[in-house]
This record gives C-alpha cells, sequence and structure tokens, in this order.
C-alpha cells in the first residue's frame, strides 16, 4: 500500500476514489500460513498459465481481488474476487464458464476449491526477480562437450523420434518412430511444455513450467540430459539458432515469470544475456507482466521472433551480435499466444487469443503484414498449412472458444499461386469443427487429411475424440475418431483427453496423446494417416499424462 502523500502524488484522485470504493467491499479472508504454501503451489501449477501471477489476467480474467480501468467512454468500470464472493467462485471453479475456463471438479478436491477460492481473494505476492547470477548459479553441465559422442552411438533412427512429454511426472520419453519402442525417460522440469531441436537435429531442449531448461543429446547411446539451466520460475518458450553459420550455437528461452528471456550457448546451456520485457502495451499503458509466449527461429536471417504477451508486441531479436542486441518491435494485438510459419516459412502467424485475432509478422522486411479478426479465442498450436483447392495456399487455426477451423490465405511468389492473390490475408473458410475446446491442428505435406482435437470440450465424448477432415473437399462429413476407445484401454474416471495430432517423418502417420488422470496408465494412440484405422497403441506403465509430442524432423524444419 503507498503511503498517503506518495498515493496522493502518483494516484491523484483515481487512487482516492478507489480506496473508498474498496473500503465497501467484503474484508479479505484468511489463511494460515500452511493454506497459503498450498493454495500457492495450485495456483502456479494450474492457474497462473492463464491468469497470470500478478493475476492481472490475460487468457483467462483478471483475479485481482479489486480492479478498476476506465472504458473507452471515459467511465470506470470495476470487479474482482471480493465482489464475486467464495460461492460464486467455487462455483466457477466447480463447473467452469462458457468464457472457455474449464471445470477443476476432476483435478482438484472439495476441499481444493474452497481454499483457492479464498485465496484468489487475498492480495497476489509479487514473486521475486531472477537475474544473470542466479541463472549462471543454477547452470549445470553433466557431460562437458569434450566428453560427448563424436558421433551417433545408438542404431535410432534419429529423424524418427518423438521427444513425449510425461506431463504430471517430470519427464519427457524419446520414442523410436520406426520400431514405436520407447527409448529413453528422461527426469526433466515439471509438466514440460514444449521440445524444440537444434538445428543439426543432434540435440533436443525441453522447458518445463518450473523454468527448468534440459538439454538431451540424441547421439549417446542412450540420449540423456547432458546440460540443465533453471531459466526463470515459470516457462513455457524455448528455440534454437537456425540460421546458416549459427547451427547450434544458441539457445534462447522465455520466461513467463519474471517477464524475460534468456540467451545461451546452445551446446552447454550457459547463460549469456537476460533480457527484460516489461514494458508498454500496445495501448499505451504499462505492464509489470509481460510474459514471453512463443519463440521461433527464422531459417532466412540470424533472427527470433518472440512473442510478448500481454503488450502485444513482437519482438525480431537479431542474435548476430549479443553484446549490441538489436531489436525491432513490432505492434501487433495483446494477448499473444501461440503460432507457426507460413509455407514459404517468411510470414509467421501467431493468435492474439483474448483479443480474437491472428497476427501475421513478415520476417523478411520486418513490419506487421496483417491484424486479422477471426472467431473467438483461436489456438492454433502451429497451425497447418495446405493447398485450398479453391484458395490456394492456406494456413488454418483451431479455436477454444468456438467451434470452426478458420483458413486464412497466405501469400506464395510461386507464379502457379498468383491467382490467389486477392484472397491474401482474409478468412477464406470457416469449417465447422465438432465443437469448440480445440487446442492443435495438422497436416503434412504429402498428406491430404487436416486434422483437429477437442480436448478442452466438455463433453467427453468429444474431449475424447479428433476429426479428420479431406483437405481436397472439405464439404465432405468429417470423420470422428474416438481415440479413448481405440486405445483398447479400460475407461477411468478421468476424461481422457485426446490431444495434439503429430505426423510421423515421412507423413504417413499421426499419432495422438491420450493425456488422462494423474495416476491411470496412458497411451498414445498410433492412426494410419490413408485408411485412418490404428496401427498401433504406445502404452506402459510409465505412460501417464502424455500430452505435447514432437517429432524431431519435423520440428526441426518447422514442417505443419
Ligand atoms: Fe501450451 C505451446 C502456453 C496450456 C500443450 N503453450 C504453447 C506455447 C505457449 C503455451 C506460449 C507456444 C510455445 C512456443 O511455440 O514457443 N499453454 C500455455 C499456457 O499459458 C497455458 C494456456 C496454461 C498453462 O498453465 O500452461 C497452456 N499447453 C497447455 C496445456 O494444458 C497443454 C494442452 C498440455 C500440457 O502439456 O500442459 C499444452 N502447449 C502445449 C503444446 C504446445 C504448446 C503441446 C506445442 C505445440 C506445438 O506443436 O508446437
Amino acid at each position: 500500500v503507498l503511503p498517503l502523500a506518495l498515493s496522493g502524488a502518483f494516484g491523484g484522485s483515481h487512487a482516492l476514489a478507489a480506496a473508498e470504493t474498496q473500503a465497501n467491499l467484503p474484508t479479505m479472508p484468511t489463511l494460515t500460513a500452511e493454506e497459503k504454501e498450498t493454495a500457492k503451489k495450485i495456483y502456479f501449477e494450474r492457474c497462473a498459465g492463464c491468469h497470470g501471477v500478478l493475476r492481472k489476467g490475460a487468457t483467462g480474467k483478471n483475479l485481482e481481488p479489486h480492479w478498476n480501468k476506465k472504458l473507452p467512454d471515459g467511465s470506470m468500470q470495476e470487479g474482482g474476487t471480493l465482489k464475486l464472493g467464495q460461492k460464486r467462485l467455487e462455483n466457477i471453479i466447480t463447473n467452469g464458464t462458457e468464457g472457455g475456463m474449464v471445470n477443476f471438479d476432476d483435478i482438484l478436491t472439495k476441499d481444493e476449491i474452497e481454499l483457492m477460492s479464498r485465496y484468489i481473494q487475498t492480495t497476489p505476492d509479487v514473486p521475486p526477480e531472477y537475474s544473470l547470477k542466479e541463472t549462471l548459479d543454477s547452470w549445470k553441465v553433466m557431460v562437458p562437450v569434450d566428453q560427448r559422442p563424436k558421433k551417433q552411438m545408438n542404431k535410432i533412427n534419429l529423424n524418427n523420434v518423438f521427444s513425449v512429454t510425461l506431463r504430471d511426472s517430470g519427464e519427457v520419453a524419446l520414442i523410436d518412430g520406426d520400431t514405436k519402442e520407447i527409448r529413453s525417460i528422461v527426469k526433466t522440469g515439471y509438466a514440460v511444455h514444449i521440445s524444440r531441436l537444434s538445428a543439426s537435429g543432434r540435440y533436443v531442449y525441453v522447458i518445463g513450467r518450473d523454468g527448468r531448461l534440459s538439454l538431451i543429446d540424441l547421439w549417446m547411446e542412450k540420449p540423456a540430459v547432458v546440460a540443465e539451466v533453471k531459466v526463470g520460475f515459470d516457462a513455457r518458450s524455448v528455440d534454437t539458432s537456425k540460421f546458416k553459420g549459427y547451427e547450434d550455437k544458441y539457445a534462447v528461452a522465455g520466461s513467463y515469470w519474471p517477464p524475460q528471456y534468456v540467451i545461451m550457448d546452445g551446446d552447454t546451456l550457459k547463460p549469456l544475456k537476460v533480457v527484460s520485457t516489461r514494458g508498454m502495451t500496445v495501448d499505451g499503458e504499462y505492464h509489470p507482466e509481460p510474459r514471453v509466449a512463443s519463440i521461433v527461429s527464422s531459417m532466412i536471417k540470424p533472427e527470433w521472433v518472440i512473442n510478448i504477451k500481454e503488450t502485444g508486441q513482437i519482438l525480431l531479436v537479431d542474435y548476430s551480435d549479443i553484446q549490441n542486441l538489436k531489436t525491432t518491435t513490432i505492434a501487433s494485438a495483446k494477448f499473444l499466444h501461440d503460432g507457426g510459419w507460413d509455407a514459404s516459412k517468411r510470414y509467421f502467424l501467431v493468435a492474439a487469443n483474448a483479443s480474437n485475432k491472428i497476427a501475421a509478422v513478415d520476417t523478411k522486411t520486418g513490419k506487421l503484414a496483417a491484424l486479422i479478426d477471426t472467431a473467438k479465442i483461436p489456438h492454433p498450436g502451429r497451425g497447418a498449412n495446405f493447398i485450398h483447392p479453391k484458395f490456394g495456399p492456406v494456413w488454418t487455426t483451431g479455436h477454444l472458444g468456438d467451434d470452426v477451423l478458420t483458413l486464412i490465405s497466405t501469400p506464395s511468389e510461386d507464379k502457379k499461386f498468383a491467382q490467389y492473390k486477392q484472397y491474401n490475408w482474409k478468412v477464406v473458410q470457416e469449417v465447422k469443427h465438432v465443437g469448440s475446446g480445440n487446442l492443435f491442428v495438422k497436416t503434412h505435406p504429402v498428406s491430404k487429411h487436416l486434422w483437429a482435437d477437442a480436448p478442452q470440450n466438455p463433453e467427453r465424448e468429444l474431449a475424447e475424440s479428433v476429426a479428420v477432415y479431406d483437405i481436397n473437399d472439405l464439404s465432405k462429413p468429417k470423420k470422428v475418431l474416438n481415440v479413448a476407445k481405440d486405445s483398447g484401454l479400460p475407461e477411468t474416471k478421468a476424461i481422457r483427453r485426446a490431444v495434439q495430432p503429430e505426423y510421423s517423418k515421412d507423413g504417413s502417420e499421426v499419432w495422438i496423446s491420450l493425456w488422462g488422470g494423474k495416476t491411470d496408465q496412458s497411451a498414445i494412440v498410433v492412426y494410419d494417416d490413408k485408411t485412418l484405422t490404428v496401427k498401433k497403441v504406445i502404452t506402459d506403465p510409465k505412460m501417464i499424462t502424455p500430452t505435447g509430442k514432437f517429432n524431431v524432423y519435423n520440428t526441426q524444419h518447422d514442417i505443419y
């Protein structure tokens, strides 16, 4: 709380008005020290991703005890968790909302829901900062570069390995795509979010939600972690330097908290530079927690595209001179999240999810190419590129908040697509999906299919299924595959969400994870992409909560 003199100086009459309103609010609930610790942990693991550490909201709503904001017409709007009250909050957490919040009754106990409802009515603690020194202190090299193999020491086809997140066990399984055998399970950070590849394809980088970044060497007889560093307290993204001459040289990881990114040596993870992302939103307001969302590496320039969620600023960071770092800051729209390249890999398309927009950046000119309005809460994953029979090259996104798949026309320098220029950056088609709650879409250059999941749909049947569309004729009825049933595993109390279709290197198979309960043995179901029949069910007692899967070749070359 600011001393009165300061609040007068900096807060002015608004601050006084806010203080008066706050005086009329119910008093904040109390928590014992032990309850607070438990609630903090649950909040970090389950809530912070959408609502933010400072609870200012992004994909999810603002969860501060009390907030007020000025509307465009000059009037003040206020709200907050204290106003909503204990019963209403318990109800929202238990049952979810139509706005996209999932129901937590199968994830948290009744007591935990009661506790979390009290916790979010109290003022959020500001977590500590994390500097270059702390990053360096956390850095470990298990196998120094000169003690690593000089050539591949195993017989695995390294073009077709899948790095699979075992979410709740804090591990990654490396699965041989040819034999479907689990080759190695490595301990990583908590709930690994993504795996990305070095330009050479030798190293896999996996980032845990707790900010622990692990480097796996695929050349070892049994692939294992060779270096590790903690880049922050809460993180989601990592990528490497892929431009010619910089292969395997650098890695970059983005944090949610503190809001910053860290540049590291590619083969040791030695932290070299930490860059804060705090600053102004595209609307010109200061934001204290602008989190780093997706990061991709350009192949046409020594640059990373770093998307800053709360500010809506897209950074093109030139890594050719780390000491004198040059950054182009492109204003797009707030709440940037995930995205992928168009087929030419010149344009990066990223969802500004809570703004219901897709931003397209031209990495050749370093400018915003388009800002496209879409249906509610686009969530592309990396999107899906294919040639539409009527509209030419298109990129696809699904939606968390709507029951359509959106196709956006993308430019091409190939003369044979010149006739489609008139459609560029327009939404050319919305294909009806099975329902809302889609997270990922996927296709492959040799495939005739577009796959789309719906794991966040409230209906069990839909959450456990995926839909397959014929890209040559999208008017044909989609084929809906019930992945949970196809796994042959006994039904469990927890919904087994069918999530993230991923292709094999040759594009002949599609792998789908069954994201089940915290302790339930689950599976990855592998389908033949042509016949849509089950080819293999990969299961094991250690196959618990599989979510993201990354075919190393497709990830290395951005094929989607
Ligand atoms: Fe993700 C990508 C953030 C919840 C599985 N997720 C991303 C990216 C971001 C992000 C910023 C892009 C990374 C990149 O490309 O550099 N995800 C968040 C969240 O903030 C959110 C909403 C809440 C949270 O607390 O983390 C969230 N994500 C989830 C899940 O619940 C998912 C389904 C399961 C899980 O393992 O946690 C999940 N997210 C994924 C996957 C990708 C991803 C599989 C990568 C897709 C790809 O094909 O590259």
